[in-house]
């Protein structure tokens, strides 16, 4: 059986917990994973705060900068591994993997070395009150032990999301990937390793979250600042476990995404586009629609059509290329989705299509695959109009007027991402700054530029990263003031 161990000062740990990582295609385990205890994170820690005092705080930026471009190169040769590690983990299809998540593993390391060359600092020429005057400018330095937590939708993407902009601005990690998909980060460990990062600048500490290696991460003295991807009410806990040692944070958590369709859109773009955003990665993606409003004269044929695309996907096995969907991660996230399922039916809603669970016939019935789903009728109020479900499945209601569509769309607790579809593009630029979150598509969907801000309001999220904001998060300013 493979074993993923911990990796933490340089060097592959094993320790004497372990927990199973699963294949959510049929249930089969991948590999047995060490969980870090308290002396394992302690080490972890320790380690990283030596590595902050060592060879690589004196790195210039240049050297710093050319060893992320090495570790994106590392990435990049070891491609396959990094996708089929991903794939099995996962579940999502090869296609997929292939090229979202696998490429952006190393494209997040070139944008964080190029910004981190080209970041300037802040200055200021003072007046004084004696008619003098002065210079203010600001120095970056590192936050320090930077403590990453991150979930299993998107595994290596979002980690090195979050590990690029840290190395670049000169600190060290402690990461702690989500249980359910250790494997690519256990083979970055490895490019780390083999591109020469000193020993103790990255560290991976497997495990769960409450009382296991997450909480002992969030609530480790010697971390300086905690950035964490995943659920919203994770988030809330995490911030409880840091509130008394006043650690900033940065926060990517859930949504329930909306996405406002015009009459006057490109209809088969849109189809196209919303097929995208409802389904993606089985629904798994924390910028998925999972509301879609649509003009009431194309509403009929709107529904027809993404009906027929939710028919027409592939759920397949996750290494077929031609599969375009494939399972949820585990078995409990299939029974919050049926949940959601048959809670819908409850609320009144019309199962379009899907609601239940695929048969095939093969081993695949011991994987967690769901249908694709489309609901509608249901009323605004309605929990499954209202709670992030993340699953393949979305509901679709009418409506009239444009600030009927924009008092719905904003008419929620979370706010991260939305789409507008029109092609009318005074509309859409007016329409795309009334809503409340933090990221909005018009006429495209996940379309992404790594320099733009990323992140949400309200219970999506707190801060944002991304080009300048993740080096303003992963840094402290210090400004200085010259007297001239
Ligand atoms: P999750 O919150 O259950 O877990 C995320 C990570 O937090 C895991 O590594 C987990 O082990 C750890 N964790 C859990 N409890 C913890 C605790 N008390 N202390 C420390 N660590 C803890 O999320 P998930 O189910 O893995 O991911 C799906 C969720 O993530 C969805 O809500 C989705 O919207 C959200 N998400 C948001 C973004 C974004 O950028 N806004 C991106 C991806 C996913
Ligand atoms: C959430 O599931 C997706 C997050 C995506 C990013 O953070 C990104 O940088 O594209």
């Amino acid at each position: 059986m493979k074993q993923l161990q911990n990796y933490i000062n340089g060097r592959f740990v094993k320790g004497t917990r372990e927990f199973a990582d699963i294949n959510p295609a049929n249930g089969s385990v991948i590999a047995q994973v060490t969980e870090a205890d308290q002396t394992m994170v302690d080490e972890a820690v320790s380690a990283a705060r030596r590595a902050l005092e060592g060879e690589w705080g004196r790195l210039t930026v240049a050297a710093r900068a050319a060893l992320l471009n090495k570790i994106a190169c590392g990435v990049e040769a070891r491609f396959d591994e990094f996708l089929q590690a991903e794939v099995a983990d996962t579940g999502k299809p090869v296609s997929l993997a292939s090229k979202i998540d696998v490429p952006r593993g190393a494209a997040n390391f070139r944008a964080f070395a190029e910004l981190i060359k080209t970041a300037g600092v802040e200055s200021f020429r003072t007046e004084t009150p004696d008619g003098l005057t002065a210079i203010n400018y600001t120095e970056r330095k590192p936050l320090g032990v930077v403590g990453i937590i991150t979930p299993w939708n998107l595994p290596l993407l979002l980690l090195t999301w979050k590990v690029a902009p840290a190395l670049a601005c000169g600190n060290c990690v402690v990461a702690k990937p989500s249980e359910e998909t250790p494997a690519t980060a256990t083979l970055l460990a490895e490019v780390m390793e083999s591109s020469g990062v000193p020993a103790g600048v990255f560290n991976i500490v497997h495990g769960f979250g409450p009382d296991s290696a997450g909480e002992l991460l969030t609530t480790h003295p010697g971390v300086s600042g905690i950035t964490f991807t995943g659920e919203s009410r994770t988030g809330a806990a995490i911030m409880r476990a840091v509130a008394s040692s006043v650690k900033p944070v940065s926060f990517e958590l859930g949504g329930k995404n909306a996405a406002i369709v015009f009459a006057d859109c490109d209809f088969a773009d849109t189809i196209k586009g919303l097929s995208e955003a409802v389904f993606l990665n089985t629904g798994q993606v924390c910028l998925c629609a999972e509301r879609v409003y649509v003009e009431r004269s194309i509403f009929e044929r709107f529904l027809a059509a993404l009906t027929r695309e939710a028919e027409n996907l592939q759920l397949g096995w996750p290494t077929h290329a031609t599969t375009t969907t494939g399972p949820l991660i585990s078995s409990d996230h299939r029974a919050k989705v049926l949940s959601y399922y048959q809670l819908a039916g409850k609320e009144g809603a019309t199962t379009i299509t899907g609601g239940g669970i695929p048969e095939f016939g093969d081993g695949r019935d011991n994987g967690f695959y769901v249908q694709p789903t489309i609901l509608t009728g249901l009323p605004e109020s309605a929990r499954c109009v209202k709670e992030e479900i993340f699953g393949p499945v979305c509901h679709v209601a009418p409506f009239d007027t444009e600030e009927e569509a924009i008092a719905k769309a904003n008419d929620s607790e979370y706010g991260l991402a939305a789409s507008v579809w029109t092609s009318n593009l005074k509309r859409g630029h007016r329409v795309a700054s009334m809503l409340k979150v933090g990221i909005t598509w018009v006429n495209c969907w996940f379309l992404r530029d790594l320099r733009t801000p990323f992140g949400g309001v309200g219970l999506s999220g707190v801060g944002r990263e991304g080009g300048m904001h993740s080096l303003n998060f992963y840094s402290e300013l210090n400004n200085i003031c010259v007297k001239l």
